[in-house]
């Protein structure tokens, strides 16, 4: 990490989901009070930046991401004022902050949306939207055959202002999110203010909301119609890159190396490094990696899938264990298949070796901090919080899990409230002074996560925070860490993988179920899970001064 290379090549970033970080007013839900009053943590954890999701005014059909004004704040939150102060408190403490952008699609109750549902067919104001009429002899029938990420198609109907049944409008996700027409010059004009309102307000960059799905493919052509292995006609179309173009140019005239991170859910790598050129966005997320089994091959294929692509295009990768929409990698990597497909329907509620998902937790940690480029940690990633798989159906509120009739458990297993102190729940997720009382969060946390508090953990040296701040402390202070190159070391088992980074680190993974003998070294600098006899145990890591 050098003085020269800008932050966001090696930075590390937490993700801050503001309705379960900290609750400052004790409603149950988290806010940016609460926010404000736990920045210490993240200090202490010695990430460099956060990353809020969404905190703007919004009916909270899928949680924030469904955005009724782009440029305030949910009251549930807080207010301008408040996000303001809080972009300050952070810049203050050395911190800097990204947010959630959300350009795909709005909530059903943005003024634009309402504008279009008054104005009618063929308005000005629905072409702002995806309107269509209806397909069978009354347009009965959705427009074409897309579905909705969270069950059923992809459209809904409107009643037009004469009370008539009348056109459809698309939604990818929850019908209370639809989606924009991102060739409407007046869309583009929007998102650029908006863009140029945030960074006003000092933010360093955005997380961009599903980036590869603004664009539709003209005509909205049916699935069925598309050959097979064609592109989707929902995702990475050539010409959303126009609009990247365009938002790197607004970034660009601003100072500080201000920033955009793609959620780009794009397979294929020379298609995702794309979103890259240095005319575009400057990181995206690195999902090949989230999604792979627990497994020396697949790491090590993925690692180098990605440093191959990253490095051709020059942009610095990054390294992601969890969010906020996927199964914590504890529960994952403690499942006989550790994968991550979609396919929580399939997997949830099977066998969980929490141990074992642990130990690689810790193991993945210090890995995903010894590869080139950035790495995120999603909160509650820091305690080792799993998946809760247990939470009562009357208290779900995951679009996917209510779109779906239950079929698809939802995400909201992975959005429990953090635990902070104390002995009962809620932990003191609603104030140091609340404990034991005080309104119930808005989701259960399980009673063995007073072992799991940020305050238990402190100062333990077995506990996965003190295993993150080492590990964040010696990634910052090791100037070989972070953006620069890497090379593979040979191992004499096929289960370990051992890389050495410039200034003499090396770093070792055993996938086995054999300890292995440590490579020749001058000192051990960080383990993840101790020695058996001076060897380095099986779904361990270990970092080295070789
Ligand atoms: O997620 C987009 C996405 O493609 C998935 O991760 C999605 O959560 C999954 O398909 C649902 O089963 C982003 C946000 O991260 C997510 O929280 C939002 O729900 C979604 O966009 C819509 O804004």
């Amino acid at each position: 990490m050098t003085d020269a290379s800008p932050w966001w090549r090696s930075a590390a970033i937490y993700q801050i989901y503001p309705r379960s970080y900290a609750d400052g007013n004790a409603d149950g839900v988290g806010d940016i009070a609460g926010i404000r009053s736990r920045l210490a943590h993240l200090r202490d954890l010695g990430v460099d930046a956060l990353w809020i999701s969404p905190w703007y005014v919004s009916p909270m059909a899928d949680a924030g991401y469904d955005v009724a004004d782009y440029r305030d704040i949910d009251p549930l939150f807080g207010t301008l004022r408040e996000a303001e102060e809080l972009i300050a408190q952070a810049h203050s403490l050395g911190l800097r902050v990204i947010v959630d952008l959300v350009p795909n699609h709005c909530s059903d109750q943005h003024p634009w949306f309402q504008a279009a549902l008054t104005a009618g067919p063929g308005s000005p104001e629905r072409s702002r939207f995806h309107f269509r009429p209806g397909r069978g002899e009354s347009g009965a029938l959705p427009p074409n055959d897309w579905p909705s990420h969270f069950g059923g198609p992809a459209w809904q109907r409107v009643t037009e202002a004469d009370g008539t049944p009348g056109e459809w409008y698309l939604h990818l996700f929850a019908p209370g999110q639809p989606d924009f027409n991102w060739d409407s010059p007046a869309v583009r004009a929007e998102f650029e203010s908006i863009l140029r309102f945030w960074f006003d307000r000092g933010v360093d960059g955005f997380r961009i909301d599903v980036a590869d799905n603004l664009v539709k493919h003209p005509g909205l052509p049916d699935l069925a119609a598309i050959p097979e292995g064609a592109p989707s006609p929902v995702s990475d179309q050539d010409g959303v890159h126009e609009v990247y173009r365009a938002w790197r140019r607004i970034a660009d005239s601003y100072d500080g190396e201000r920033i955009f991170v793609g959620e780009l859910w794009v397979a294929d790598r020379q298609r995702f490094i794309r979103y890259l050129r240095a005319d575009e966005l400057h990181t995206g997320f690195n999902f090949p990696f989230l999604q792979a089994e627990w497994s020396a091959e697949r790491m090590r294929a993925v690692i180098d899938d990605t440093l191959a692509g990253h490095t051709q295009i020059g942009a610095p990768a990054t390294w992601v264990l969890s969010n906020h929409d996927t199964t914590r990698h504890v529960t994952r990597y403690g499942r006989a298949d550790s994968g991550y497909g979609f396919d929580r329907r399939r997997l949830h509620g099977t066998p969980v070796d929490l141990p074992t998902g642990t130990r690689r937790a810790r193991a993945a940690a210090l890995l995903t901090m010894a590869l080139p480029g950035c790495v995120y940690v999603y909160q509650g990633d820091e305690l080792g919080l799993w998946e809760v798989e247990d939470i009562p159906e009357h208290l779900i509120q995951d679009p996917a899990f209510h779109g779906t009739d239950g079929a698809d458990p939802g995400r909201d297993g992975c959005r429990v409230p953090i635990p902070w102190e104390g002995d009962a729940p809620p932990f003191g997720f609603n104030g140091p002074d609340t404990h034991g009382d005080g309104t119930e969060p808005w989701l259960p946390q399980p009673a063995v996560w007073k072992e799991y508090t940020v305050a238990a953990q402190t100062g333990d040296p077995d506990s996965m925070l003190e295993l993150y701040r080492r590990a964040l402390r010696l990634r910052r202070a090791e100037p070989g860490l972070g953006d620069g190159p890497m090379r593979w070391l040979p191992t004499d088992d096929d289960g370990v993988l051992a890389f050495t980074r410039p200034g003499g680190l090396t770093c070792v993974v055993n996938f086995s179920r054999r300890p292995v003998e440590l490579p020749p070294h001058e000192a051990v600098l960080l383990s993840s899970n101790g020695f058996d006899e001076g060897r380095l145990p099986p779904d361990s890591t270990v970092w080295l001064r070789t």
